[in-house]
């Protein structure tokens, strides 16, 4: 683009590179690069709010399959530009890498993809349009098929289309995904809103209007307190130490540093931490400053007040985060973005920062309200002594590990090649019983466990690590727990959870599911973890429908015999619906306990044939939520949970 060729060309070069390969702009086309669609043209709404000069955001999803995305900022600019001869904002939606994000002052600190997110946006629309208020008048302009441009230009420059008030600035984007590209152009409003929510907490006062015309759903997302609210919100069901989050703020040369936190009785750390928001979710920088600020800090103050006498050890670092959670956010004029999903913050200067912020504002807050600050020191000197009797506790059970291999009921099998072989862990003796009966021995181990598995949220790790059904599960898949956990000695590819398709089933896997997340969660990361999923009915039935092997045109018009493993109950009302079957009986499998070892093997062992549902963590603070609703003593919620997890295993196949 050394010199000008033509708009024309330059667009179709630029924007046919993203149509050619979606996935490099947006990840992917599926659903969730659909949303990231809507992500992109908010970013800039959002960037104009971060420079100063935006407050209100407004998202509908229309009724006809469009989006329209509005912010009363200050308008793209519509004056001709200097090097291309064409209207900017023309050049900001059709030119791959147009936009203002660098060496732009007031576009400093911004995340996103640096501007080049509106023309990726247009190229992947079959139709969008722009609306500039600027100086009274309103400006549109309009592209189809990927982003060529269809307004005939007036001198070079954009018609107006109408008059508004001189105050009345801002920029208004409707786009249509395009059938072409996308595999589904359908949006999933919960997305949608927990995605607003989460800009709503990371801007304060930042307002965003969503609505949804297709049910008429209006939701406004308001916080004035923002990451100080999200705290309390990631906290709404757990028992806090203390009432208020504590709420943190300074800056530190260029760069902004923002900190909430607050204290629960539970035996976790959740720290949560962006860079111009942006979810770093694999930490880095920002995260270490304060986690070493907070570790320092609070030694300081615990020999101070002599919670730690002269002959005790410092606190560990994790003895003081037990039951923290945290929100992290910095504004860095300049993010080195690390690692291979650019998740991690590598700049130095955001240690220092955070740290020189972190120390001096929380010994201000906290030399102010002593008696929160002596509940934070009692919970660490709480960790502390549970630590020293827990390490004691865990050599020794490290030691019986495997004693328990050979005492267990683990069923191994008989294959040593961790990249063949799963293991079955099975609700209840009876059902582990047929699992083990049914299975193919040379790659499908069987673990079953008895009754309820501890709620690890609720106990120590002494605790847990005398729990028998989770030593049993430490000792069978060979890789430790914890900071000694090693994914590489994992004995199996597939960690499978098979329970009963009831509420109690779901319990049970949800706990399971909690001491992984807590305690081996690179398991989920990695993918390793599985829930099985058993059939819920058997149907006999007869049929006049013709066999899908039978000759074209020939449809043999018998009745025939014959049944069909159905998992959940949508599908047994479309097969009720269907006219060719006259149903005999239907079998409702109450638990897995029912079926015999043939039945087994055929609908849930059988590679071929199973269905299995991978679970995965796409979002720290989701999986937290999850964990953390379920294991609060607040019951509603969390009986609400655990039928919405049955629902969804059984639906979502
Ligand atoms: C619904 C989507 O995209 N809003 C935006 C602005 C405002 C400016 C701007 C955007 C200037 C030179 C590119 C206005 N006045 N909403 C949006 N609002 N982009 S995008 O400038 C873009 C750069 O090249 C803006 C003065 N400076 C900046």
């Amino acid at each position: 683009m050394s010199e000008y060729t033509g708009k024309e060309i330059v667009v179709l070069e630029g924007l046919e590179a993203v149509r050619k390969r979606p996935g490099m702009y947006i990840g992917s086309t599926g659903t969730r690069g659909l949303h990231h669609l809507i992500w992109e043209i908010l970013d800039n709404s959002i960037d104009e709010h971060l420079a100063g000069f935006c407050n209100e955001i407004s998202i509908t999803l229309q009724k006809d399959g469009g989006v329209c995305i509005e912010d009363n900022g200050r308008g793209v600019p519509i004056d001709l530009h200097p090097t291309k001869k064409i209207p900017t904002v023309r050049v900001v939606y059709t030119i791959l890498h147009a936009g203002g994000k660098f060496g732009n002052s007031a576009y400093k600190v911004s995340g996103g993809l640096h501007g080049v997110g509106s023309s990726v946006v247009n190229a992947l629309s079959s139709k969008m349009m722009v609306e500039v208020k600027r100086d009274g008048k309103i400006y549109r302009d309009e592209y189809e098929n990927g982003g060529n441009p269809v307004t005939p230009l007036e001198k070079g420059m954009l018609p107006v289309v109408g008059k508004c008030a001189k105050s009345a600035t801002g920029t208004k984007v409707t786009f249509y995904p395009d059938e072409e590209i996308f595999e589904t152009t359908v949006f999933k409003p919960d997305v949608i809103k927990k995605k607003l929510k989460e800009i709503a907490f990371l801007n304060k006062n930042l307002k965003l209007n969503f609505k949804n015309e297709n049910d008429g759903e209006e939701i406004v997302y308001l916080e004035e307190h923002g990451i100080q609210s999200f705290v309390s919100y990631i906290n709404r069901d757990a028992s806090v130490l203390h009432k208020e989050p504590i709420y943190i703020e300074g800056k530190s040369g260029d760069i902004e540093v923002e900190i909430a936190f607050q204290y629960t009785t539970s035996f976790s750390e959740q720290i949560n931490p962006y860079c111009n928001r942006i979810n770093v979710v694999d930490g880095g920088t920002l995260v270490t400053g304060f986690k070493t600020a907070l570790t320092r800090v609070m030694n300081q103050y615990a020999r101070e007040l002599g919670v730690l006498k002269d002959k005790d050890e410092n606190f560990d670092g994790k003895d003081i985060r037990n039951g923290l959670v945290a929100i992290i956010s910095i504004k860095h004029p300049d993010p080195q973005f690390e690692g291979q999903t650019k998740t991690k913050l590598g700049n130095t200067d955001a240690k220092t920062a955070v740290d020189d912020v972190f120390s001096t504002e929380v010994q201000r807050y906290l030399d102010k309200n002593v008696d929160i600050l002596k509940k934070i020191l009692d919970n660490s000197l709480k960790s502390y002594n549970a630590r020293k009797a827990s390490d004691k506790a865990r050599t020794a059970v490290l030691k019986q590990l495997n004693d328990v291999d050979t005492k267990s009921k683990l069923a191994a099998c008989t294959s040593k090649k961790p990249e063949e072989c799963e293991v079955y862990i099975v609700e209840g003796d009876s059902a582990g019983g047929t699992v083990k009966t049914a299975r193919n021995r040379k790659t499908q181990a069987v673990l079953p466990l008895r009754g309820k598995i501890l709620n690890v949220e609720k106990a120590s790790l002494e605790k847990i690590l005398q729990n028998n059904e989770i030593k049993s599960m430490i000792a069978s898949f060979g890789c430790g727990i914890g900071d000694e956990f090693d994914i590489t000695k994992l004995r199996y590819d597939k960690i499978i959870i098979l329970t009963d398709a009831d509420v109690d089933g779901a319990h049970i896997s949800t706990l399971l599911l909690t001491f992984f997340y807590r305690f081996m969660p690179e398991l989920i990361y990695e993918g390793k973890v599985y829930r099985g999923l058993p059939p819920l009915y058997k149907v006999d039935y007869e049929t006049t429908e013709s066999k899908s092997s039978d000759k074209a045109g020939k449809k043999s018009r018998k009745k025939e015999k014959r049944s069909e493993y159905i998992f959940n109950d949508f599908e047994l009302e479309k097969f009720r619906k269907n006219k060719n079957n006259k149903i005999i009986s239907i079998q409702r499998y109450k638990g897995l306990g029912e079926m015999d070892a043939e039945q087994l093997w055929e609908t849930t062992l059988d590679p071929e044939s199973r269905i299995l549902a991978q679970v995965s963590i796409s979002d720290t603070v989701e999986a937290d939520d999850i964990t953390t609703t379920l294991m609060s003593s607040n019951v509603p919620p969390r009986r609400q949970f655990i039928m919405d997890e049955a629902k969804y295993a059984t639906l979502d196949i």
